[in-house]
């Protein structure tokens, strides 16, 4: 998969050298490139935004240098088949771990990063002209800018990816993948500090188990997220 990152501030991503996202990098599984948005300005001060039209707080990125930008990112060959631009926006619709799964079959991501109140809307729709947009948010609260949200989301999708992860049955196992919370887990010592493991997990009667799982998934989910259940 090809992940294409633009953003004001490049080193954010450096981040994404280390752990399960840099060995996928190393691999080859992913190819991700960050771009500097001020690459694409040319006056002195590599100005990227300027005030609202109509007024109202806050600075708004101005196009011309996004438009470079997508411009270079997207390439000749760019349609909305091969190519999904994504937005992180408070106002987008919610990432979940279903939209991780779709995005995670994609060939090609595009993240734009906008700061300030946003990027000017002529952006986004000039975009969805060439490409898929998709305008995405992580939750019901604010960041000062996208780079944490594109962080979080190239996790998700990332190790969906196949080979990222290297034992597959562990992706299936996990909150959210049959729309519950994931069951509690214990490894060795059997007793630590006076507190034992469910001796269930200890008897080897794989059935009982399973059957010991699924009700913890579902206790901890109606106590958790009783939302999920419905
Ligand atoms: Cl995707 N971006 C920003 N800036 N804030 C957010 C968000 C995204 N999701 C929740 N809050």
């Amino acid at each position: 998969m090809r992940i294409d990152i633009v953003s004001i501030f490049p080193e954010f991503f450096g981040v994404l050298d280390i752990s399960l996202m840099g060995k996928a990098r190393r691999q080859g599984l992913l190819d991700v490139a960050v771009h500097d948005l001020r690459d694409f300005t040319h006056d002195r001060h590599r100005t990227v935004d300027d005030t609202p039209y109509g007024g109202g707080a806050g600075m708004v990125m101005r196009p011309e240098p996004w438009g470079e930008a997508l411009d270079h990112v997207f390439g000749d060959a760019a349609t909305p088949e091969n190519t999904t631009m994504i937005v992180p926006s408070p106002a987008g619709t919610p990432f979940t771990q279903a939209v991780a799964r779709e995005l995670a079959l994609e060939p090609h991501l595009v993240f734009t990063c906008g700061r300030y109140e946003g990027i000017d809307q002529r952006v986004v729709d000039h975009a969805a002209s060439r490409v898929t947009v998709r305008e995405i948010s992580l939750g019901d609260y604010v960041l000062n800018g996208g780079e944490v949200a594109v962080t979080a989301m190239i996790e998700a999708i990332g190790r969906l990816v196949p080979g990222v992860v290297g034992n597959p049955a562990s992706l299936s196992e996990e909150s959210h993948e049959d729309g519950l919370l994931e069951y509690p887990s214990y490894t060795k010592p059997a007793t630590w500090r006076g507190l034992d493991v469910p001796p269930v997990l200890l008897g080897g009667n794989h059935g009982a188990i399973s059957a010991w799982r699924h009700e913890q998934q579902i206790e901890r989910t109606r106590r958790v997220r009783p939302d999920l259940l419905d």
